[in-house]
């Protein structure tokens, strides 16, 4: 299949791919010129001399997206349907706040019966293991009892961005779109472990959804993670049951799900029935081997890794998209191109937000707004005209508050390819 780029003119840009198709695309780029690179391109390449030997053009790199429908959601596009998981087009992350229905999908087992038909009977949250006063607490109680706060939360699933390494790494083959920020209300996890009294011994807290394996097997968790005392202790770390204003929906973890942000979204527990305050790290269903892991090492690609050399995956890296416009995109030459995205980091706030349209040879400092609160992704902005006609590509990049920077380049080779952090880079070309 040829690669299909939406274009505001109707397909120009895929007709002139189909030539990089007959010849192969990958031998049509290793033996093709600059002349018949800009061919395929269907335009000139102003900065031709900047673009690296050996870089394949964004513009040849997309793949055409499969949009499938979800029950309340849209757009979304279906890695896998069971479990299901589905990725947003980068396009349909343009809002400050994600709609709900544009958040992506990451399950792991089964949706829960109980949040399909939305039946609480029976339903409360156990906190125990180390602590004096182990609790078990109906919604209404935890609705009552406590403060609660409604804040916009960044999660990101850790595998967002495993399409981007070589060799591939197995699993579900995110590109950018598994994360969102989505606003969530409920109280801080810190006030109920406060109530239960933590002890001294307190290590980890893991958590138990009620999800059903994907086997079936009764017992069998489909995932039971959790995050060091600190994490679990940490003023934005949250126990949400409304998304968006509205309850949590059956897919989001209905009734209550944790919210552990900047972390790999696979700590943010959904369909919670247990908190186990653990005297080690927790050891539930994908804590241990190579899940949610990388080497503690550089490695080279395709190396297979010891499981003891593995390190639990804490603040996920810095990161941004350009959400407006579409990558394909044409635009009148010399006429203000309005650019526009989201950055976030797992380490905190992101300090400067930069576009590069000339493959990183200089790059334009953009506006960037404060986040509306600790965790949430930041709006940038960027203004400039295209100065020729042709093909050009817009990369971006953000800087966090450590000094931290996304890397041009597929970062950190990993055996199940997480945290790929690389910079998100689109095709425009100038007519
Ligand atoms: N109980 C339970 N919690 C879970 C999961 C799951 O399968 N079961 N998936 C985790 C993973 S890997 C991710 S990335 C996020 C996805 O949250 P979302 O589906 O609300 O986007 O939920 C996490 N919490
Ligand atoms: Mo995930």
């Amino acid at each position: 299949m040829h690669p299909t780029i939406p274009n505001s003119k109707g397909g120009a840009l895929e007709a002139d791919l189909d030539v990089v198709d007959r010849l192969g695309r990958r031998s049509f780029l290793k033996s093709g010129g600059l002349a018949a690179l800009a061919t395929a391109l269907g335009a000139p390449i102003p900065f031709a001399g900047r673009l690296a030997s050996g870089l394949v053009p964004e513009a040849l790199a997309q793949e055409a997206a499969a949009l499938t429908q979800v029950p309340g959601k849209r757009g979304l596009r279906i890695l896998s349907d069971r479990p299901l998981n589905a990725e947003t087009p980068v396009t349909l992350l343009d809002a400050e706040v994600t709609p709900t229905e544009h958040h992506f999908i990451r399950n792991n087992g089964h949706v829960p019966e109980r949040a399909e038909k939305g039946d609480l009977t029976g339903w409360n949250l156990t906190i125990d293991g180390e602590v004096t006063k182990p609790l078990t607490l109906t919604l209404d109680a935890i609705r009552k009892n406590y403060r609660s706060f409604t804040r916009a939360l960044v999660l990101e699933c850790a595998g967002n961005g495993r399409a981007g390494f070589t060799p591939a790494a197995s699993g579900n083959q995110w590109t950018l779109g598994g994360v969102g920020c989505s606003r969530y209300t409920g109280v801080l996890l810190k006030d109920l472990l406060q109530e239960a009294g933590v002890k001294r011994s307190a290590v980890y807290v893991g958590y138990i959804g009620e999800d059903p394996h994907l086997s079936r097997a009764p017992g069998k968790d489909a995932i039971s993670r959790g995050v060091p005392i600190a994490k679990a202790l940490d003023e934005h770390t949250m126990l949400a049951w409304a998304m968006n204003g509205e309850p949590l929906p059956a897919l989001h973890g209905w009734p209550l799900r944790l919210i552990c942000p900047g972390w790999p979204a696979s700590t943010s527990g959904k369909w919670l029935r247990r908190l186990w305050v653990r005297d080690r790290e927790h050891d539930g269903t994908k804590m241990t081997g190579h899940s949610y892991r990388r080497p503690k090492y550089p490695v080279a690609p395709g190396t297979e890794v010891p499981a003891e050399d593995m390190a639990i995956i804490e603040e996920l890296p810095v990161k941004s998209i350009i959400s407006n416009p579409a990558s394909g995109m044409e635009t009148p030459v010399n006429r203000t191109l309005a650019l526009r995205g989201q950055a976030w980091s797992g380490f905190g706030e992101v300090t400067a937000m930069h576009v590069s349209y000339d493959f990183g040879a200089t790059w334009v400092k953009c506006d960037l707004r404060k986040p509306a609160n600790k965790y949430a992704w930041q709006r940038w902005t960027a203004e400039f005209p295209l100065p020729q006609k042709g093909y050009y590509e817009i990369w971006a990049r953000a800087t966090d508050h450590t000094g931290r920077m996304q890397p041009m380049l597929v970062p950190g080779w990993n055996p199940e390819g997480y945290c790929n952090n690389a910079m998100h880079r689109i095709a425009i070309k100038a007519v």
